[in-house]
């Protein structure tokens, strides 16, 4: 999928600003052709803390917005694109509707060429963030035993991140000509010191057109041209894209009918290959460390909405820290914040919205489906980027056989025999090899909570784990959590011999609270407790990746063990102030630079 772009062939507008909402719990319905009155809404943004009595509200909600046709645009094929609408979308334009979209944080388009009218056209939205069994995340599932962490929070969610709702990144308008570029994949490879850009695009024209490839940056400018939309070229002592060095290449492609250019479309591209071999990650041939964050869309106000400002000072701080890169936890994150790394040079662990993923409970065959339709949109949406190099099909996914579980604790990860359900190891074998699929070029990887009982980790090229020894078990007691933890990954290694990445560790950390010996909550307690990981995980070759959690602190729902109704893991602040943790681990992973 392109995003759309401003060019000599194409145009794009933004209708992001003061939208009209008109909230709809009783599901009465009715408002296709539009509603008087509402209020108003900012778009993009969740609307959950721009509208006080609103901030609990997961259910139904109009949106509608009036929109001209700009001029010149006529003649053109017309498309509306909206990057994230969570949860669920159905859209209406004149009254006509257009079709639904399910799951937030991937986009989809709507061709409403023959739809728009020249004036004054209204454009609606009905969004429902309701949390249910058969969706992805699944929710309302609290009250059985084992789901929701064993506890009810408020609003009733199985994952701790505020389940914010709304229309959160831009609506975008925008046009192709008739006969138009409609996708591009390029896969890169090395060969000596040689780049090869592999290209192949397709088009909407009924006839056989040529493709015109140009590639320029670095000193090259070279050109091909291709009568079947595929193409190879090779740029010789190539400037290869790592984040020391985010290297990018222009590349413009051109679709040309008897020599005249019909469509153009340019992007950014970087010639990097990304392999696992054995127990190591490679870039570009070489073994590569990830150090950095999990994260959230997440801030005051707006909630999930696409705050431009905010990625700039997120990728300020992974800077400072000395981060190479993220995981998207736990959905994609905007379309701006993967460009950027892509300039920037961080590498993404791009994961789907499929987090905590139940296998027993009713809905299981629509959430496996919607499980693949998010595979597919993320590949299709995510494909050409240098920074992403890794697909995330799930985050901890409730995949063991509970007594397998228990027998895994209780003798110190002794691995049982049909550990985890048939059902999961069905799914994740068929999400797996759809993802490789789909793009053979890039590893794929589970985020597990189960250890070394996760059989699907059999299906992926990494292993991926989160844990809170010495903050959600042994409690207290750093050294004896490290040291335990240390003996599990070593163990999971040996069962499976893949790179392993620590997805997910650290502590709640209440800024301006310290305590000496250290103590749970306190700024020092997360110091040693993560001074104490990155030792261990340093110790092991084998260990590709250290994630900590959190980037920032950031919003969750209420529930007894989230004070204030935030998670405190954040080595920053929610509005981006360092805790004496960011200073240690600025120096351990600069090498006390
Ligand atoms: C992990 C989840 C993450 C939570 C974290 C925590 O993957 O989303 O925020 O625990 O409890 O299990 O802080």
């Amino acid at each position: 999928m392109l995003y759309p772009q401003v060019s000599s062939t194409r145009q794009m507008i933004d209708l992001s600003g003061f939208w009209r909402i008109r909230f709809d719990p009783e599901d009465e319905g009715g408002f296709e052709s539009g509603f008087d009155g509402g209020e108003v809404i900012a778009v993009p943004a969740s609307w959950n803390d721009q509208i006080n009595e609103r901030r609990d509200y997961l259910g139904a909600a109009w949106y509608q917005t009036r929109f001209a046709l700009p001029w010149g645009w006529r003649g053109q094929r017309i498309f509306a694109r909206f990057n994230s609408v969570n949860y669920l979308a159905e859209v209406w334009l004149n009254g006509q509707r257009l079709g639904a979209h399910e799951g937030g944080h991937l986009p989809f388009v709507f061709d409403i060429t023959d739809r728009v009218l020249d004036e004054d056209n209204l454009l609606v939205v009905r969004v429902d963030g309701l949390m249910a069994p058969d969706r992805v995340p699944p929710g309302s599932l609290a009250g059985k035993p084992g789901i929701s962490f064993g506890r009810a929070d408020y609003p009733d969610t199985n994952f701790d991140f505020f389940p914010y709702c709304g229309i959160q990144r831009p609506v975008l308008l925008y046009t192709t000509p008739q006969d138009a570029i409609t996708d591009v994949t390029v896969i890169t490879d090395i060969n000596g010191t040689d780049g090869i850009v592999n290209l192949k695009t397709t088009h909407s024209a009924g006839t056989p057109l040529v493709t015109r490839f140009v590639l320029q940056g670095h000193g090259i400018d070279q050109a091909v041209e291709s009568a079947t939309g595929e193409a190879s070229l090779t740029v010789n002592n190539a400037a290869l894209w790592s984040p020391e060095s985010p290297n990018l290449y222009q590349l413009r492609i051109e679709l040309r009918r008897d020599g005249e250019v019909v469509d153009g479309y340019s992007l950014e591209i970087g010639i990097r290959t990304i392999a696992v071999e054995g127990d190591r990650l490679l870039l570009n041939g070489e073994p590569i460390k990830l150090l950095g964050f999990g994260r959230h869309e997440d801030f005051p106000v707006v909630g999930k909405g696409l705050l431009p400002a905010l990625i700039v000072k997120d990728y300020g701080l992974l800077r400072w820290i000395g981060a190479n890169s993220f995981r998207t936890t736990h959905y994609p994150y905007s379309e701006q914040m993967v460009q950027l790394a892509d300039q920037l040079g961080y590498l993404i662990i791009d994961e789907t919205p499929a987090v905590g993923l139940f296998f027993t409970e009713p809905g299981l065959e629509k959430r496996n489906a919607l499980c693949k339709q998010y595979i597919r949109e993320l590949i299709d949406r995510d494909k050409n980027h240098p920074s992403v190099i890794m697909w995330s099909l799930a985050n901890e996914p409730h995949t063991a056989e509970p007594e397998a579980r228990q027998t895994y604790y209780s003798q110190d990860f002794t691995v049982v025999e049909h550990s985890s359900r048939a059902e999961a190891v069905q799914a994740f074998k068929e999400q797996a090899e759809l993802a490789r699929a789909l793009d053979p070029t890039r590893p794929v990887t589970l985020v597990s909570h189960e250890g070394a009982t996760e059989e699907s980790f059999a299906f992926v090229d990494v292993v991926s784990l989160n844990r809170y020894n010495g903050w959600y078990t042994e409690s207290g007691q750093i050294e004896v959590g490290v040291q335990r933890l240390s003996r599990e990954i070593d163990l999971i290694h040996q069962r499976y011999g893949k790179p392993f990445i620590l997805t997910e560790f650290g502590t709640d950390t209440i800024p301006g609270h310290h305590a000496e010996p250290p103590e749970m909550f306190s700024e020092e307690y997360q110091v040693e407790f993560l001074s104490q990981y990155i030792a261990m995980l340093n110790s092991k070759p084998f260990v590709v990746g250290q994630h900590i959690w959190n980037l920032c602190d950031f919003k969750t729902s209420q529930g007894v063990i989230r004070m204030g109704s935030y998670n405190y893991k954040g080595v920053f602040t929610r509005d981006r102030r360092p805790k004496l943790a960011a200073h240690r681990v600025r120096k351990l992973w600069r090498n006390n630079e």
